[in-house]
């Protein structure tokens, strides 16, 4: 790839055009909808800035489809993100952690061309303790065309491997987006002056060999025997040693794990024999983004993106990281 002049001040709208003309067949339209995912990731950073100072912190009196009790902070930004994105003209579906169904779009010519699968604020237990949460999005293209008569399920049950881009945005220290359309992993972060995500690293790529392992070790006796073997090598003098990171937000676990290396992991548990995180905007889009940088991304035995989804809200045990790491978790996992 041409290499960038250092002074050159690139934001993600003139990114996301560069990315649009090596696809001749795209439109302006995936642009668009994407300049959509960066407005309302502006204004949710606003306002989780100001958490402690307006009256957005803390629980409402409903619980969402998994009957977790939902932030106020959650359904804010559940409305911008429709807001944002359902008025652009082309996405005919969306589908969230916070509304049992998806809705479906309307616009004046039909429904729009595009799906769009999106956790608001994940992590959004940590808001009131001003840890790091974030946005995830993974974008589709519809498989339907014509009116939408099931309720939008088969445009959204779709595996990851069919996404169209994917990213997620963590506000963290700072309010950092990375997304990908395939063509590897891009990282802007926000300019709080001016509103504008600039350019900060493109064509990102996962550290070989990273010494991080991130799971909830208070589940540890639950895990599968394959999970407790790695994690107890993983504690020895002769794995590197690893050290241990667990933020509690997956979008910071992950993002770290991005530029760090490392795995992280969320197997099943008692409490969660599924898994705990959510295979259609959790699983799937960080996939998507790990996967382009040189990682994996599996459910302990197969390809995250390859699975087939049966409903919007099912979960998925994960591990994801560097391939060295996720490739020796499923080796041993394999052993039983
Ligand atoms: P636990 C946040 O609630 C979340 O969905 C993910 O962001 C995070 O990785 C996980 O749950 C944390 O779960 O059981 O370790 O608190």
């Amino acid at each position: 790839m041409a290499e960038r002049d250092p002074d050159q001040i690139i934001t993600i709208q003139q990114h996301i055009i560069e990315q649009q003309r090596k696809h001749p067949t795209a439109s302006g339209e995936f642009s668009w909808l994407l300049s959509g995912i960066t407005l309302a990731a502006s204004i949710i950073q606003a306002k989780v800035r100001r958490a402690g100072l307006i009256n957005i912190l803390g629980e409402t009196d409903t619980d969402n489809v998994h009957g977790e009790r939902q932030q106020k902070l959650d359904i804010f930004a559940n409305q911008i993100i429709e807001r944002c994105l359902a008025f652009r003209g082309n996405v005919g579906v969306l589908g969230s952690e916070e509304l049992p169904e998806p809705i479906i779009v309307h616009s004046r010519e039909g429904h729009g061309k595009y799906v769009v699968l999106f956790d608001p604020l994940d992590g959004s237990g940590n808001i009131d303790v001003n840890v790091s949460v974030g946005t995830i999005f993974s974008i589709y293209e519809r498989v339907t065309s014509g009116p939408i008569t099931d309720g939008g399920l088969k445009d959204v049950l779709q595996p990851g491997v069919n996404q169209l881009a994917a990213g997620y945005i963590v506000y963290g220290s700072s309010t950092v987006m990375a997304y990908t359309t395939g063509d590897g992993v891009h990282l802007f972060t926000l300019d709080p002056a001016t509103g504008s995500f600039m350019l900060a690293d493109e064509h990102v790529r996962i550290p070989e060999n990273g010494k991080i392992y991130s799971v909830n070790e208070a589940n540890f006796d639950s895990f599968p025997k394959g999970v407790q073997d790695w994690i107890h090598w993983a504690r020895t003098k002769e794995a590197g040693p690893f050290t241990s990171r667990y933020i509690g937000s997956m979008v910071a676990d992950v993002h770290r794990t991005l530029i760090k290396g490392g795995v992280f992991m969320y197997p099943a548990t008692a409490k969660s024999p599924k898994g705990k995180l959510r295979l259609m905007y959790e699983a799937n889009p960080m996939a998507f983004i790990i996967e382009q940088a040189g990682g994996l991304a599996t459910d302990g035995k197969n390809r995250i993106m390859e699975r087939v989804p049966t409903e919007l809200h099912e979960r998925t045990p994960l591990f994801i990281g560097g391939k060295h790491e996720v490739t020796a978790i499923m080796e041993r996992l394999a052993r039983g």
